[in-house]
């Protein structure tokens, strides 16, 4: 694992309609993520947060579906900038969403730096939609197909270069609530997707296991893009879209650990921590205790 991190916050809320995620960066400092990580001897450079322009009312576009689209887009290009002078500089970027809307930028500034970027997509939701398929307009609900180059341009081209990744290099672990429009885009797409019923059926072991060998060999680095809604929610409270039935706190550790292990984690954010929503910081405490292990606490 790279010994150099750069911790960026992403106080993102516009990607979606609930207040509160843009707090997600604080509560998750607040929970100790640098302590946490220091004992793990790494060398650590908080960056602060990105600047998040506001949208200005008078202003509303009118000619997008897409919520708060020129917002979103603004943040992003700031956070593929920001992701892209860390990667340069040889360390790894740690994201903290924010809503996953984030996860344009990062992976924009990411992706340019590898020929064949793996992404895990730990997540309740597939995040594949597009405007025309979006039952919100909400565009956390959409990074994923962005990222493949599909959906408005003014979001596919976000760091100025598309798509940043393929479908056959990405993987989607916990999904259990896709809509009509995912679902098709990954049957169309061939992506691999661990709903939560392969999960159940395999185990979390078997499905970090194949999902390693699925990736290795192919690619040059792995993107791991963890929302906190794919744990159940009572584990995770804190998000602004909780849906039952979800991987327990042992289960996404256990994931953790053997990625960690595998050494292949290139990149990452953790996203959709909402202290507003949370019982007691219990939320960006779980996704600190997630850090740990992605960062080799367990290997310690
Ligand atoms: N698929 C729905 C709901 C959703 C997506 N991501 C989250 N919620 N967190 C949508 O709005 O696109
Ligand atoms: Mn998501
Ligand atoms: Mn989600």
């Amino acid at each position: 694992m790279n010994r150099k991190l750069s911790i960026i916050g992403a106080p993102m809320d516009l990607g979606q309609n609930r207040r509160g995620v843009d707090m997600g960066p604080s509560a998750i400092r607040y929970a100790g993520v640098v302590e946490r990580l220091e004992q793990l001897q790494y060398d650590i450079e908080d960056l602060g947060d990105i600047h998040i322009s506001q949208p200005d009312r008078k202003e509303v576009i009118e000619d997008s579906p897409l919520r708060n689209l020129y917002e979103v887009a603004k943040g992003n290009e700031q956070l593929a900038m920001t992701v892209d002078a860390e990667v340069q500089k040889g360390r790894f970027p740690l994201v903290l969403g924010g809503d996953h809307s984030i996860a344009i930028g990062s992976l924009a500034g990411v992706a340019k730096h590898y020929q064949n970027l793996g992404v895990i997509w730990y997540d309740a939701h597939g995040d594949l939609n597009t405007s025309e398929t979006s039952p919100s307009g909400n565009i956390h609900g959409m990074p994923l197909a962005v990222s493949l180059g599909i959906g408005d341009e003014r979001l596919v081209n976000i760091g100025g270069y598309e798509p940043k990744i393929k479908a056959e290099n990405v993987i989607i672990i916990g999904a259990r609530s896709l809509d009509e429009g995912e679902k098709e885009l990954i049957k169309e797409k061939g992506i691999k997707v661990y709903t939560m019923h392969e999960i159940d059926r395999l185990g979390m072991n078997k499905v970090i296991q194949e999902s390693i060998n699925y990736l290795a060999n192919k690619v040059d680095g792995v993107h791991l893009s963890l929302d906190l809604d794919g744990l159940d929610p009572q584990d995770a409270p804190g998000v602004g879209t909780p849906v039952m039935g979800g991987m327990s706190y042992r289960e996404s550790h256990l994931a953790m650990e053997m990625l960690a292990e595998a050494d292949i984690i290139t990149s990452a954010e953790f996203v959709e921590v909402n202290p507003i929503l949370d019982e007691k910081n219990k939320t960006a405490s779980v996704a600190v205790g997630l850090m740990g292990s992605l960062f080799g606490e367990k290997l310690k």
